[in-house]
């Protein structure tokens, strides 16, 4: 078994995947998410795809035989159709490809820790929890930027242990269904995977969550704290000329120790062109009004002129807020600002 299919198969699978000649799916859709879009099927393999649901055949890409079947009973009835002609192939099932199956896992693959004193790699942080958690276990994950590490790094034993609700891309479910596959089976332990914005989304179903007393394990990813930490990496570029990984850890030092005041900064920030972008929305739409322009390009123009009008706001702050960190932590003053707008420094 090769794990996953998608934009997080790990390499080995990949690889395999795209290798196959042909490709059943059983209640899948086959879209670009699970198909990598489309690299992982291979243009001149035959694709078949069975469903329960008519329309979903041939949906997402062309195939090249649909059968409107539920899954269980259409792979039985195939299986059954071997076994009555003797098929007896191994394909590709061979000890050589199970052994490289099992050292093909993500976490196999070396990669740098990018863990400091005071933080810890996601990727190093989730293997170590797979090593630390009872084999049984199940996985719900919430939508956001996080989400590939425990999905990469977390195996779980079998399909069902995994949830995965990214239907819509909506935040904030991950730990609804973490708690629902706790309350399904208590005797395991479920690791509810989230990004601190989710996680807020949710907070109130921490309550829940305690009063049952669910054997919930809660992954919190705070990208929030990196984020922030990274945020002032573009005024690095462009006023000191700084390179990209050098820009990054100039943010990561000029932000320590004021992480709660660009938090704060930033965030007012976008409230305030928020608030001014909405008037400024409702006036500039009233004022077209008279135009009667189609509908979406009345829209357009009004984000545009916004945009025009609001981001210069915007951009200010964010500048001012860089040239505050260094007038905090390195008394920046107009000598060595001007010395640095002189030359790109290495
Ligand atoms: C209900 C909803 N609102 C907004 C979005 C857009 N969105 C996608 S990822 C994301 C940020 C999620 O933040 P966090 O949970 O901290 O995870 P991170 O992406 O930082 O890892 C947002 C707002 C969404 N997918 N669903």
């Amino acid at each position: 078994m090769t794990g996953i299919s998608g934009s997080f198969a790990s390499p080995t699978a990949a690889d395999l995947l795209a290798g196959a000649d042909l490709v059943l799916g059983f209640g899948a859709s086959l879209n670009n998410w699970t198909t990598k879009h489309g690299a992982l099927i291979a243009p001149d393999a035959g694709v078949v795809q069975v469903d329960l649901d008519e329309e979903a055949i041939g949906a997402r890409r062309p195939v090249d035989v649909g059968v409107v079947a539920d899954a269980a009973e259409a792979a039985g009835g195939l299986l059954d159709e071997l076994r009555r002609r003797g098929f007896r192939g191994q394909g590709l099932r061979s000890p050589a490809l199970a052994a490289r199956i099992a050292r093909g896992r993500w976490r196999d693959q070396p990669y740098q820790d990018a863990s400091t004193e005071s933080t810890i790699d996601p990727r190093t942080l989730t293997i170590a929890l797979d090593d630390l958690l009872p084999a049984d276990r199940a996985l719900a994950v919430d939508s956001g930027h996080f989400m590939g590490w425990p999905v990469m790094y977390l195996q779980v034993r079998k399909a069902r242990s995994f949830v995965f609700n990214q239907a819509y891309q909506s935040i904030g479910l991950g730990l609804g269904a973490a708690i629902g596959a706790a309350v399904a089976d208590p005797g395991r332990v479920t690791v509810a995977a989230l990004g601190d914005g989710g996680t807020f989304m949710s907070l109130g179903e921490l309550e829940t969550a305690a009063r049952l007393r669910l054997p919930l394990l809660l992954l919190v990813v705070a990208g929030l704290v990196v984020g922030v930490r990274l945020a002032v990496s573009i005024p690095a570029v462009v006023v000191e000329g700084r390179r990209w990984p050098q820009a990054l850890s100039r943010s990561w030092s000029l932000v320590a120790g004021h992480w709660g005041h660009v938090l704060a900064t930033l965030l007012l920030a976008f409230v305030a062109i928020g608030l001014v972008g909405s008037v400024l929305s409702v006036l500039l739409s009233v004022l077209i009004a008279p135009l009667a322009l189609n509908g979406w390009l009345a829209r357009a123009l009004v984000q545009a002129a916004v945009d025009a009008l609001i981001l210069p706001y915007f951009l200010t702050v964010w500048v001012l807020l860089y040239l505050d960190l260094r007038a905090r932590k390195e008394h920046l003053d107009l000598d060595t600002l001007r010395a640095d707008l002189q030359g790109p420094q290495a």
